[in-house]
């Protein structure tokens, strides 16, 4: 059989179906995301992209994951990861829309012979493709058309079965650097509770983490493999206390249900089972580990959220006296990169108190990465919780080869470089930055209130909006501002004005088919109250 042959063979066994009204599929937030009954031919034309790019790319192993992270259970979706184990290059986007959306099988195979000859791709050279999968049912049928587009396009495929999407990430970056004076860590699942189980015990050296953990895993992939990750821990050097709830995973309908980083943060509320115990430190994952939230009930006060926009301030604010205490100040860069989302008294905070720069993206971590690459200390956080701390090649040299002067700047110098194998340098990760979260409070023998207190959150509310069409809303100006339709802005404006200290943005999600709102305000009520107004005017010019 020809190429061209068993790709079209390949696909009318793994068929696309036709979106109504003409709808068009989308490599949206996170990759194409939606109901999993509609993905199997999608899977199937990512996984023919995914060769194309190993092939680009002079043969390196490309990843290909399969998850719909926060979403509910009955959604799937699929992303390409690339070799330094960061999001599939933004260019690369549109060529993954253009094949998922050939109109038949032979169009298919049109377009992806087309992208060879375009791309200047040799399809004789070797491809490989590495995959992994949450814990949704639907994965399974997905993985076989993937598998199957592999096939047909004689590409080596390492299935890694069931991961967290941060565990893929680490594996293809360990894949490609395996070997090199750069090798990312061991290829395989163990190898990464190893690397971050040694990185954790350098880091705290001699300090202690005090009380209790509770991790809620949204009844996710990160259950199972947060509790193997425990087991790599020596408990002769740290005693770490952490009981893992929320971690069912037999039953798929429970995924993600009144659970899980994304309802902490959009209900500001913990989840109400296991009942939380007031003054337990606790924290959630998302359905697929790439996203963590903090909190604890408060005897007085209630509930309190540390949320993304907390992690960053924490931990730039830990890197930054540690730079200083290393005498690296003047040597390298620190920035913080935030979405719309951010809360302003963060923003204020990292840039009046730590006086660091702050630059503003679109949301999706694919943008945030991007920007904090170019610092020499990025990091990075959406205020979903969704973030990581990036070290330039520089910064790591700088952390293993300068000549410590004092014991306090060796010890300063020994935790930056165990910092930055601590924390996962491909993507957000929830257990990463947990362990992360856990190291700064241990050595500033810091509570959650304690952290809470570094400044107070202006009021604000997020709420899901669904319209009928959420394709007329373009956005500018990193996503604060809509240009289109034409006059909703106008109307947006008009509702902040009658608040004090407000601010208030909307925009389309790309993980789900509704409308996000925003508002913050000078108080709770007015906070919601403006949420709501917004919410109006999108609902009226959604249609
Ligand atoms: C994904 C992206 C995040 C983004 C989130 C929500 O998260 O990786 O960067 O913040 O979707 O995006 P949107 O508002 O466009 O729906 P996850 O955890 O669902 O993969």
């Amino acid at each position: 059989m020809s190429h061209d042959d068993k790709i079209i063979a390949g696909s009318a066994k793994h068929p696309i179906v036709v979106l109504e009204k003409g709808g068009l599929y989308k490599y949206g937030t996170a990759g194409f995301r939606m109901k999993a009954d509609l993905l199997e031919g999608v899977t199937y034309r990512v996984g023919l992209l995914a060769s194309l790019r190993s092939r680009k790319l002079n043969s390196q192993a490309i990843g290909v994951m399969i998850t719909a992270s926060h979403n509910p259970a009955i959604d799937n979706g699929v992303k390409i990861v690339d070799p330094q184990g960061d999001m599939l290059e933004q260019e690369w986007e549109r060529h993954a829309t253009s094949l998922v959306n050939a109109a038949s099988d032979e169009e298919l195979a049109k377009i992806y012979n087309t992208l060879a000859v375009d791309l200047k791709i040799d399809l004789a050279v070797p491809a490989k493709v590495v995959y992994g999968r949450d814990t949704r049912p639907s994965g399974h049928k997905l993985v076989t058309a993937l598998a199957a587009a592999l096939d047909a396009t004689e590409t080596e495929a390492v299935d890694f079965k069931i991961l967290t999407t941060p565990q893929l990430h680490y594996l293809v970056r360990a894949t490609n650097s395996e070997g090199t004076p750069l090798s990312y860590g061991e290829v395989s699942e163990a190898g990464y509770y190893k690397k971050l189980a040694e990185a954790f015990v350098r880091c705290l050296r001699n300090r202690k983490i005090e009380g209790s953990l509770v991790v809620d895993c949204a009844n996710g992939v990160g259950g199972p493999k947060l509790t193997e990750f425990l087991k790599y821990i020596p408990k002769d050097d740290v005693s770490f206390d952490v009981k893992v709830v929320n971690d069912d995973i037999l039953r798929p309908e429970v995924l993600n249900l009144d659970s899980g980083a994304d309802f902490v943060k959009t209900k500001q509320r913990a989840p109400p089972s296991p009942k939380p115990v007031p003054g337990v430190r606790s924290c959630s994952f998302d359905g697929d580990a790439d996203r963590l939230i903090y909190y604890w009930v408060d005897p007085d006060a209630g509930f309190v959220m540390l949320d993304g926009d907390r992690i960053s301030s924490l931990a730039a604010s830990f890197i930054g006296d540690l730079v200083e205490s290393a005498g690296l100040r003047d040597d390298l860069r620190i920035g913080v990169v935030q979405t719309a989302y951010a809360n302003g008294a963060s923003t204020n905070y990292i840039r009046q108190h730590l006086k660091l720069p702050v630059i503003c993206t679109p949301t999706g971590v694919k943008h945030l990465h991007h920007v904090a690459q170019g610092f020499d200390i990025g990091v990075y956080f959406e205020a979903n919780g969704h973030g990581t701390v990036l070290f330039s090649p520089d910064a790591v040299t700088a952390f293993k080869k300068s000549e410590p002067q004092s014991p306090a700047q060796k010890d300063a110098l020994d935790t930056l470089a165990a910092l930055a194998d601590l924390i996962n340098q491909t993507v957000g990760d929830a257990l990463s930055d947990m362990l992360m979260v856990e190291v700064i409070l241990a050595h500033k023998g810091w509570t959650l209130r304690d952290w809470s207190m570094t400044y107070s959150d202006l009021p604000n509310r997020l709420v899901r909006v669904e319209v009928e069409n959420k394709d007329v809303f373009r956005t500018t100006d990193a996503e604060r501002r809509l240009s289109h339709p034409e006059g909703c802005q106008a109307e947006i404006d008009a509702e902040v004005k009658k608040f004090k200290d407000a601010r208030s943005f909307a925009r389309a999600s790309g993980t789900e088919n509704a409308m996000r709102v925003y508002a913050e305000a000078a108080t709770r009520s007015e906070a919601n109250e403006l949420a709501e107004r917004v919410a109006g005017v999108v609902r009226r010019w959604g249609v």
